[in-house]
């Protein structure tokens, strides 16, 4: 997390000590009765907003926000977003209103420790505040579960007029541009407001992030990340990981604007995180950038080609695709239908971790698993593979493409899409030489839709891809 430039700013004071204020703490309210605001730590997901007056709060960059947390057992709300927005309004109506989300910008997003006292939050994105006018500070907690059995959490400070709004909802996460009345009580506007305390910093105090983070010149095992240098500084720190890894794996500090990644694996998404080193104590936030490396020669095979899912080691020539979606291709052992092979494998959807071939048939999903390949001379190509699918008609379904060079997923190259097949049969298609002596992709797609069809959707799937003549 970001630190300010404590060193830099005791030296200016020894300097120029009328400039001591450069970071300004303000605190608002100091009541001693506890409340539910800025969330509802028993609920499943709250949605609290809270306004702060510009008469109570100078103008400048707002970088840490502060609650007093009233109880002795901890509370971790993750994922915790904060938003911040300037505006007219300095109370609240009805129950249901709120300032809208397309007004708000987002501050933080992150993890929260609540412990008993003041509890700090570092913005990830300071806000420009300019005074003009008022602050509304909007909490999101949509950890998907209830956090505690009290009833109120923070210490609070009545107010004369509503100052205050609350959602709550015991069902499901809560989506801030659709708040709605359906969900659950609390739904409610509320004169008091959490004690809270903002500290304010002059830009020049920040240590600011680099700009323009790039990721260029990606191959199978390398890639360039490059950056602009903040005004003054330059030093950076390099970290990266797997997309869907939790920890970072810091590579180095950096004194210039650009650095090789290098030792990655073909067909993989990584993460990067570049972040300024102000000074010893004091780094930026970091700026995160996305990307995925080219196939490598050794992940693309010539024909024939057959798989039979058997050994996991093989897996590393396929590019899975999950995204973010609860049903996954799994490369695993939960069916198998190469029987020949006691403990064998196949690539199925899974929505708990692999363990059984089902899904989760409310969470929509749009999944991928690619096969390049290069095909060489021949008139016709024979796929063939084996299924079982059950799913949903057209709604839930698996779709199999051979998809030439740079070409996208389209009806043409769409082979055909399968579901209701309890037991497993083979499927044979056979292309043209239009695909003769090209890259091709074999892609495999799991669609489903939010609500229906048929669990445990199984399959298993050999694929016979051979060069064939066919007259
Ligand atoms: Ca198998
Ligand atoms: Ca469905």
């Amino acid at each position: 997390m970001g630190k300010f430039r404590k060193n830099w700013i005791i030296l200016l004071f020894l300097l120029f000590g009328m400039r001591l204020n450069a970071q300004t703490e303000v605190q608002i309210g100091n009541g001693t009765q506890t409340g539910y605001v800025p969330l509802v730590a028993m609920y499943i997901a709250s949605y609290g907003q809270s306004i702060y007056l510009n008469t109570e709060l100078p103008a400048g960059l707002i970088t840490s926000i502060s609650y007093q947390y009233a109880l002795s057992e901890n509370i971790t709300v993750s994922p915790t977003t904060i938003y911040m927005a300037e505006v007219s309004r300095s109370s609240y109506g009805g129950n249901t209103d709120r300032v809208p989300a397309d007004s708000l910008t987002q501050v933080f997003s992150g993890s929260v420790t609540f412990t008993q006292g003041w509890v700090t939050i570092n913005l990830t994105t300071p806000f420009d505040y300019t005074g003009d006018g008022n602050l509304v500070v909007a909490y999101l907690n949509n950890s998907a579960e209830s956090l505690s059995s009290e009833e109120s959490y923070f210490y609070v400070t009545p107010t004369t007029e509503n100052m205050s709004n609350i959602a709550g909802s015991w069902e499901g996460t809560l989506d801030i541009s659709n708040i709605g009345s359906g969900w659950m009580t609390p739904n409610e506007s509320l004169a008091v407001r959490p004690n809270t305390k903002f500290v304010f910093s002059s830009a020049e105090d920040f240590c600011n992030d680099p700009q323009n983070v790039t990721v260029t010149e990606i191959t199978d095992n390398s890639a360039l990340v490059s950056w602009t240098a903040p005004e003054g500084q330059t030093t950076f720190g390099v970290s990266y990981k797997l997309a869907n890894a939790n920890e970072w794996t810091f590579l180095s500090n950096v004194i210039g604007t650009s650095y090789t990644l290098e030792g990655l694996q073909g067909l993989t998404d990584y993460q990067v995180k570049v972040y300024t080193v102000c000074d010893e104590e004091s780094t930026s936030f970091g700026v995160v950038k996305s990307f995925q490396t080219s196939v490598s020669a050794s992940q693309i095979s010539s024909l024939p080609y057959s798989e039979s899912f058997d050994e996991a080691t093989s897996i590393s020539s396929w590019l899975i695709d999950n995204g973010n979606a609860t049903n996954k291709w799994y490369w695993g052992v939960a069916e198998n239908n190469t029987t020949e092979v006691p403990n064998g494998g196949s690539l199925y959807i899974s929505s708990n971790g692999g363990t059984t071939a089902s899904y989760d048939n409310e969470a929509v999903s749009n999944v991928f698993a690619t096969k390049y390949l290069t095909f060489s001379d021949a008139l016709n190509f024979k796929v063939s593979f084996d299924v079982k699918c059950l799913g949903e008609g057209n709604f839930d379904n698996l779709e199999v493409y051979l998809v030439k060079g740079g070409e996208n997923l389209n009806n043409d190259n769409l082979l055909g899409y399968f579901s209701g097949i309890n037991s497993w049969e083979r499927k044979e298609f056979v292309v043209d030489n239009s695909y003769a002596n090209q890259s091709v992709r074999l892609v495999l797609k799991w669609k489903n839709d939010g609500n229906g069809g048929v669990s445990p959707v199984q399959w298993l799937i050999i694929f016979l891809l051979r060069r064939c003549l066919v007259v």
